[in-house]
C-alpha cells in the first residue's frame, strides 16, 4: 500500500478523501484566529506523502536555455536571506459543494474550508535564481515550472508552473518555503521545502519541491494542462477542450459565512444575528469590504473587519476576518444570511452559482448563502 507511511493528522479535520488524503477543518475553527493553526490548515494531496530526510534532501534548479543546473541541501538555501510572508492558500475547489447543487461537477466535494493563512519563511526564488545569471531581462524565459517528490504510479511527479514575471518580480514574494508558522513544514504541507506562490492558487504552491526548471514552456504535467481550468457553463466533458481556456492562476475575490452554519437555529438579541466569517483576494488585492444581508441579498450592511493582513495593495497576500451584528425581521421565523467582498480593485463576487457554473466546479465564489432558523 503507497498510503501505509502517511503522518499523523488531527482529529477535527474532516476527510472528502483518505487515500490520498484530503481534508478541511470545521467552519467554526477556522476563524478563530487570523494564522490558521498548522494542525488544522486544510490538506490536498494527489498522491502518497514522501518520507524525505532533511539531512539529504536536495532541490535542483536548472535552466532549460543556458543548461545550467545548481543543486541545493537544506543548508544551502537557509544561506540565503531569510524572507517571511503571510499567505493566504486557497484550493481551486473551496465552496465546490455549493456550485454543484446547480448541477453535478467532477472534484472532492469541498465545503468553504480548503482555505488557510500561514506565516511562511524562506529563501526568496528570486534570490536564488539572480544568482544563476536569471533576472528580469535577462531571459526569455516564459515559465518556471516546479516538480515535487510525490510520484504517481508511472512514477510522474506532482508538477506546476507559474508566468517568468511572477517568479523575477522582487515584490512578487515567491518563497522556497521551509517553515509555517515558525515550525519546520508539516509533512503533510510539504517538508521540508515547498513553493509558496502568494495570490496564485493552491495548485501551484508545490509541495515536497524536489525540482524547478525555468523554461520557454508551461509545465506539461497533467495539473497544469488538463485541470484546474475554468470553463463557461456550457462547456461539458463531451465537449471540452482544455487546451482552450490558461492554467488558473491568481484567484478571484471569494468569502464565507462560518458562523452561524447552514441549517442552525440561533438566537436573536436586540433584533439582531451575530455573523463571522472571512474573506480574501488572489493577486495580491486586499479586501476594502464585507457586506453582509439578512434577507437574501436585497438589503446590506457592511461588516467589522475584525483582523487584516497589514500588508497593502498589490501585496496583501493574507486573508481578513471579519463579523457583523446584522437586523432581523420582526417576527422572521427563518432568514437567508449572504456575504460578499469587495477587493481593492473593487472586483465582487457574483450573485449565484448558475452564472459561473463550470465542470470541474472551480473557481466557486458566488455570494454564499446560509439558512438560519431564528430563535427569540
Ligand atoms: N504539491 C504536491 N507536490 N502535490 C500535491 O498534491 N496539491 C496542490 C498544492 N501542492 C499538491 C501540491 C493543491 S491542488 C493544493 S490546493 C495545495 O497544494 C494544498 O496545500 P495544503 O495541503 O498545504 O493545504
Ligand atoms: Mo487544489
Amino acid at each position: 500500500d503507497p498510503y501505509s507511511n502517511e503522518p499523523r493528522r488531527h482529529a477535527a479535520l474532516k476527510p472528502s478523501s483518505k487515500k490520498p488524503f484530503n481534508a478541511e477543518p470545521p467552519l467554526i475553527l477556522l476563524v478563530d484566529s487570523l494564522i490558521t493553526p498548522n494542525e488544522l490548515f486544510y490538506v490536498r494531496n494527489h498522491l502518497p506523502v514522501p518520507d524525505i530526510d532533511a539531512s539529504t534532501y536536495e532541490l535542483e534548479v536548472c535552466d532549460e536555455k543556458s543548461e545550467k543546473e545548481k543543486v541545493l541541501m537544506l543548508k544551502d538555501l537557509k544561506k540565503y536571506p531569510k524572507h517571511t510572508i503571510t499567505s493566504t492558500i486557497m484550493c481551486a475547489g473551496n465552496r465546490r459543494s455549493e456550485m454543484t447543487k446547480v448541477k453535478g461537477v467532477k472534484g472532492l466535494s469541498w465545503g468553504q474550508a480548503a482555505i488557510g493563512n500561514a506565516k511562511w519563511s524562506g529563501a526568496r526564488l528570486c534570490d536564488v535564481l539572480k544568482d544563476m545569471g536569471i533576472e528580469d531581462g535577462k531571459t526569455d524565459a516564459l515559465h518556471v515550472q516546479f516538480e515535487g517528490l510525490d510520484t504517481d504510479p508511472a512514477n510522474m511527479p506532482y508538477g506546476a508552473s507559474i508566468p517568468i514575471e511572477k517568479a523575477l518580480d522582487p515584490h512578487g514574494d515567491v518563497i522556497l518555503a521551509y517553515e509555517m508558522n515558525g515550525e519546520p513544514i508539516p509533512r503533510d504541507h510539504g517538508y521540508p521545502v515547498r513553493v509558496i506562490v502568494p495570490g496564485v492558487v493552491g495548485a501551484r504552491n508545490v509541495k515536497w519541491l524536489g525540482r524547478i526548471i525555468v523554461s520557454k514552456n508551461e509545465s506539461d504535467a497533467h495539473w497544469q494542462q488538463n485541470d484546474y481550468k475554468g470553463f463557461a457553463p456550457n462547456v461539458d466533458w463531451d465537449t471540452v477542450d482544455f487546451k482552450k481556456s490558461p492554467a488558473i492562476q491568481e484567484l478571484p475575490v471569494i468569502s464565507a459565512i462560518c458562523e452561524p452554519l447552514e441549517g442552525e437555529s440561533v438566537k436573536v438579541k436586540n433584533g439582531k444575528l451575530k455573523v463571522k466569517g472571512y474573506a480574501w483576494s488572489g493577486g495580491g488585492r486586499k479586501i476594502v469590504r464585507v457586506d453582509v444581508s439578512t434577507d437574501g441579498g436585497k438589503n446590506w450592511q457592511e461588516a467589522n473587519v475584525l483582523e487584516s493582513d497589514e500588508a497593502r495593495h498589490p501585496w496583501a497576500w493574507g486573508w481578513t476576518i471579519w463579523t457583523a451584528e446584522v437586523p432581523v425581521l420582526r417576527g422572521e421565523s427563518e432568514a437567508q444570511l449572504c456575504v460578499k467582498a469587495v477587493d481593492s480593485q473593487y472586483n465582487t463576487q457574483p450573485e449565484n452559482f448558475e452564472n459561473i457554473w463550470n465542470l470541474r466546479g472551480v473557481l466557486a465564489n458566488a455570494y454564499h448563502r446560509v439558512n438560519v432558523k431564528l430563535r427569540k
